[in-house]
């Protein structure tokens, strides 16, 4: 599977979004990475609504929604998910996994289902078939700028191996938090197709947005 890019929104700089959002484009970024928080599922409140629909108006990039939100199956709609685009849910946020992928589908988007570093991705089996892409939490959900919980690296390349074994190869993986250039390759070789990059990599202070990306794209090739 092709390695695919998703910068993490909530890094980016709110001063230079326009111009940040010309370099993606022109870099070839395949996704946004935008992390919805609630102050109940996961400890901090992020991005929402309003800055969904102005993203939209800013960029043709698709975006990849991580709702990190309890009881998401009543709140997908007003994202106005679309066509081409990601939205996760977590596993563990909601009684009703299926229902609140099943919502995605219907809304035209692309399930994701996103799991706890803790969360075991055996108990994920009866909705495979619902699902485009697991997201593997590498950190636990709240901030940027934490440090990778190693234990997941063998989680991505158990999973990655369950997939194809079980036939299920067409599932992506993608891989979230600390995504740094030296993890960003060990997750690749684990198995990780799509990788959310934040403040450990693409907007990591001491390179260009550019050369970010460059060094990236090296290192997960
Ligand atoms: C964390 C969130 C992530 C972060 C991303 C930041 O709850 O889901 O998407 O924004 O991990 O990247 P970094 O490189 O600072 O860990
Ligand atoms: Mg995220």
């Amino acid at each position: 599977m092709r390695a695919l890019l998703s910068p993490s929104m909530m890094c980016a700089d709110i001063e230079k979004l326009s111009e940040t959002l010309k370099t993606f484009g022109e870099c070839g970024i395949e996704y946004l990475h935008v992390d919805v928080m609630d102050g109940c599922f996961a400890p901090n409140f992020t991005l929402g609504t309003d800055y969904v629909k102005k993203l939209r108006e800013l960029t043709e990039i698709p975006l990849d929604a991580h709702l990190m939100i309890e009881r998401p199956e009543d709140k997908i709609n007003w994202f106005a998910p679309r066509h081409g685009e990601f939205f996760s849910v977590h596993y563990e946020s909601t009684p009703h996994v299926h229902r609140a992928l099943v919502k995605i589908k219907e809304a035209g988007a692309r399930p994701m289902l996103a799991l706890n570093p803790h969360t075991p991705f055996r108990g994920i089996e009866h909705v495979l078939e619902d699902i485009d892409a697991v997201l593997i939490m590498t950190v636990n959900p709240g901030y940027a700028g934490q440090k990778l919980i190693n234990g997941t690296i063998k989680k991505i390349a158990g999973l990655r191996e369950w997939l194809d074994e079980t036939g299920n190869g067409r599932i992506e993986i993608e891989v979230d938090g600390n995504v740094s250039f030296a993890n960003a390759a060990r997750m690749r070789a684990a198995g990780a197709n799509i990788f959310v990059a934040g403040s450990s990599s693409v907007f990591d202070k001491n390179f260009s947005l550019r050369d970010a990306i460059k060094k990236l794209r090296d290192a997960v090739a």
